[in-house]
C-alpha cells in the first residue's frame, strides 16, 4: 500500500510516523564513542526492530544493562537457531556460554548476516558487559545460565505437549522477563515482580510469536524448527506441514484459533506486572511491546493468511502505539479495542468458539473494571477509504510543499 494511500487510509498515523522517523534518527546521533558501547547499540539496532527503540527510552543506567542483556542472550540464541551446527557441538555451547560472556578471547562463528557479525565481535559485547554493576552482571549471567540450559534440553527434545510449549516459552522469554524485573529491582526504580508476573510477561510475547511466524519457521532452510505443540495441532491435522495447503486451511484456522486462544490465558498477568510499575519509562518499555502483541493476536485470530505468508501490524498502527501508550488507560483500552475486535471475529461454529469468548470477556472486564479504560480508535484493518475531506486537503498540500521543497534547486 503506497504511502499516500496510507495516509489517506489513516491521516491519524502520519504524525506519529514522522515522529517515530525523527525519534530514529535522534537515537543515530546519540551513539556512545567508546568503540564497544558504540558497536552494542549499532548491533542492536540491526538485530531487533522491535525492542531498539524502547530500550533507548530508558534511563541511561538500565538502558545500558538491558541493552547488553539482549546482545547476550540475542547470541545465544543466534548458536540455538542455527540448524546448520551439529548438535554435538550446539549443546555444550548452549550450556556453557553464561561463562563465556567473561571471557573476552572466546570465539564461535555461526548465524548469518548481523547475527554473524554480533558473534564474529561479541567481544566487544563482553567488554561493555564487565563495566556494568556487579547486580547487572550477575543477574544476567544467572539468566544466560538457565536459558542456554533449557535451549539445550530442547535441541534434544520435540515441543509435545501444551506443558512442554510452555517449558520452552519460559526458557526462551518468561526467563527474559525474570530477568528484567531482576534489573528493574537492581536499579532500585521499581518493586521486585513476582516470578509467575513476570513469566507471563515473555510467554505473551514469544507465544505471540511462534504463532505469528508458523510459515517462515515450516520454511526455514536448511531445516525448520516447529515450537507449535504437537497436543494442539495433532486434534486438526496428521503433519504439522499439512496447514499450509489450501485444502486444509479450514482445519489450519481452527489450529490457530486454538493457540490464539491459548496465548490469551497470559493476558491478565501482564495487565498486572504492567499496572505495578512505577517508572515511566520502564512502563513503556514494558508496555509498548504488550500493545503489539494483543494487536497481533487479533491481527492472527481467524485469519487464513497466516498459512499464506506474513502478517504484520501496520507501521502507522505500530508509531500510534508507541506514541499514545503512556499509562494504563492506554494499555486498558488498547486490550479491550483489540479482544473485543477478537469477539467480533469468533464464529459460533470454531470448535473453541465458548472458551475464545470468555477468555476475550474475562480480559474485557478486566479493563473495565480498571475504571481506566480509555479507547484508543485503533484500527487494525484497512478500514473503507474515508474522505476526511479537510485533513486529506491538508495532507496534499503538505505533500505538495514537501514536493516542491524537494524538486526546487536553490
Ligand atoms: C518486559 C519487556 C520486554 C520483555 C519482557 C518483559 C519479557 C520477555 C521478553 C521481553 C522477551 C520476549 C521475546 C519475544 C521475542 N522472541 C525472541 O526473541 C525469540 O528468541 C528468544 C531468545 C532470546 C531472547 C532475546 C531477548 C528478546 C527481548 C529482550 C531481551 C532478550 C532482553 C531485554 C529486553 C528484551 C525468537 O527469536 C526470534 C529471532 O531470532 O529474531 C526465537 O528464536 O524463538
Ligand atoms: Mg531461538
Amino acid at each position: 500500500m503506497g504511502l499516500v494511500a496510507m495516509i489517506l487510509e489513516h491521516p491519524e498515523e502520519l504524525y506519529p510516523l514522522v515522529k517515530l522517523k525523527m525519534a530514529a534518527a535522534r537515537i543515530e546521533k546519540q551513539i556512545p564513542a567508546e568503540e564497544h558501547w558504540a558497536f552494542s547499540y549499532t548491533m542492536l539496532r540491526k538485530v531487533s526492530r522491535s525492542f531498539a527503540l524502547v530500550i533507548q527510552q530508558l534511563g541511561p543506567e538500565l538502558r545500558n544493562a538491558i541493552c547488553i542483556f539482549y546482545l547476550v542472550l540475542r547470541a545465544l540464541d543466534t548458536v540455538e537457531d542455527d540448524t546448520s551446527i551439529p548438535t554435538e557441538i550446539k549443546v555444550p555451547i548452549l550450556e556453557s556460554f553464561h561463562r563465556h560472556i567473561y571471557d573476552r578471547d572466546w570465539h564461535f562463528s555461526c548465524g548469518t548476516k548481523d547475527y554473524k557479525v554480533l558473534m564474529d565481535k561479541l567481544h566487544l559485547v563482553s567488554t561493555a558487559f564487565l563495566e556494568l554493576e556487579t547486580s547487572y552482571q550477575e543477574a544476567i549471567e544467572e539468566i544466560t545460565k538457565k536459558m542456554g540450559a533449557g535451549m539445550a534440553k530442547f535441541i534434544l527434545k520435540e515441543v509435545e505437549t501444551v506443558d512442554d510449549y510452555d517449558e520452552y516459552c519460559h526458557y526462551v522469554a518468561g526467563l527474559v522477563g525474570l530477568g528484567l524485573s531482576k534489573l528493574f529491582y537492581a536499579s532500585r526504580l521499581e518493586e521486585l515482580a513476582s516470578d509467575s508476573l513476570s513469566n507471563s510477561m515473555g510467554l505473551f510475547l514469544q507465544k505471540t510469536n511462534i504463532i505469528r511466524d508458523y510459515l517462515e519457521d515450516i520454511n526455514e532452510i536448511p531445516k525448520s524448527r516447529m515450537f507449535w505443540p504437537r497436543e494442539i495441532w495433532n486434534k486438526y491435522a496428521n503433519k504439522l506441514e499439512d496447514f499450509k495447503y489450501e485444502e486444509n486451511s479450514a482445519k489450519a484456522v481452527q489450529c490457530l484459533n486454538d493457540l490464539v486462544t491459548n496465548a490469551l490465558m497470559h493476558a491478565e498477568d501482564c495487565l498486572q506486572y504492567m499496572s505495578a510499575l512505577k517508572d515511566l519509562a520502564i512502563f513503556r518499555f514494558c508496555a509498548i511491546p504488550q500493545i503489539m502483541a494483543i494487536g497481533t493476536l487479533a491481527l492472527c485470530y481467524n485469519n487464513v493468511e497466516i498459512f499464506r505468508g506474513v502478517v504484520k501490524m501496520r507501521r502507522g498502527l505500530v508509531a500510534r502505539v508507541i506514541y499514545q501508550t503512556k499509562n494504563m488507560s492506554d494499555v486498558y483500552g488498547a486490550f479491550y479495542e483489540f479482544s473485543s475486535l477478537i469477539k467480533s471475529k469468533v464464529d459460533a461454529s470454531d470448535p473453541n468458539a465458548s472458551l475464545t469468548l470468555k477468555r476475550v470477556e474475562a480480559i474485557q472486564r478486566t479493563c473495565m473494571s480498571s475504571g481506566l479504560l480509555n479507547r484508543r480508535g485503533y484500527h487494525l484493518y484497512e478500514s473503507k477509504l474515508r474522505y476526511n475531506s479537510v485533513l486529506i486537503m491538508v495532507v496534499l498540500l503538505l505533500l505538495s510543499i514537501l514536493f516542491a521543497t524537494l524538486t526546487i534547486k536553490w
